[in-house]
């Protein structure tokens, strides 16, 4: 972890005084838990051009053209993955979105410094992803607590119970269950299905990862997810909005 932490602060290029003064910095984020309480389809769109579990999904589009149609079909949320390396994102993604949309963005980027999300904000982000198998504790703690006090809110990711066990606390907002494991790829809904009764009733319940028809979401709401992250299902197609739509 001290070896990503150092990877990032090599690239932390801006100021903490700039980031501090961008314009976004001062906007009012938006809820995305209470949208997805509100809603009754609960998608989180996700801009992904690229993963190494697929390489290349979409390149054909403008970022802008995505969360547009994204927005359009009527997403609660939508997630921009800011990584360059494995995803081919980047933060100019994030502030692109944000100048074209209305509704919540996620920053979807392996976070290990509050200086990541000192830029999260300034560039348009209303929530950030936290991935309890990259942290410890205190770090989701800190990062966690850091992020709200911003007025971002945190969606944090777990894969198998210990994982779970180590990460409740009061300063999140949603538990995502990745129904991907990151090393092998494997992708079943089984994991969402098992983690949801561990999840205490005051999280706002998400699924990611291999949802690819409305029959998933059908069989994942009666365990009480509220909000199911959806990518290359969407990224795939010749038009993301329309499929979102769809
Ligand atoms: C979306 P999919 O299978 O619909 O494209 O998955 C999202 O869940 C996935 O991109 C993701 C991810 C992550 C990417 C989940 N957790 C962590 C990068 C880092």
């Amino acid at each position: 972890i001290d070896k990503k932490r150092e990877v990032v602060l090599k690239k932390s290029i801006i100021p903490v005084s700039q980031l501090e003064s961008s314009v976004f910095f001062e906007r009012k984020t938006i809820s995305l838990s209470q949208k997805l309480q509100a809603s009754s389809t609960g998608i989180i769109a996700e801009h992904k051009r690229r993963s190494p579990s697929k390489a290349i999904i979409n390149q054909s589009f403008t970022v802008e053209e995505v969360v547009k149609g994204y927005e359009n079909a009527g997403a609660c949320g939508i997630s921009v993955l800011t990584d360059g390396k494995y995803f081919g994102g980047s933060l100019d993604d994030l502030l692109l979105a944000r100048a074209s949309v209305n509704i919540p963005l996620l920053r979807k980027e392996f976070i290990v410094d509050e200086y990541q999300i000192l830029e999260a904000k300034a560039f348009g982000a209303d929530l950030i992803l936290l991935i309890a198998a990259v942290l410890t504790r205190e770090e989701i703690k800190s990062l966690s607590e850091f992020a709200q006090s911003l007025g971002l809110e945190v969606l944090l990711e777990v894969h198998n119970q210990e994982e779970l066990e180590k990460s409740i606390m009061p300063s999140l907002n949603m538990i995502g269950v990745n129904n991907r494991n990151l090393k092998t790829f494997d992708v079943s809904l089984d994991f969402s299905k098992e983690l949801a009764s561990q999840i205490p009733n005051e999280f706002v319940k998400v699924s990611e990862s291999g949802i690819s028809s409305i029959e998933a979401i059908n069989e994942l709401k009666p365990y009480g997810y509220q909000g199911f992250l959806i990518g290359e299902n969407f990224m795939k197609t010749d038009n993301a909005g329309q499929a979102a739509t769809e």
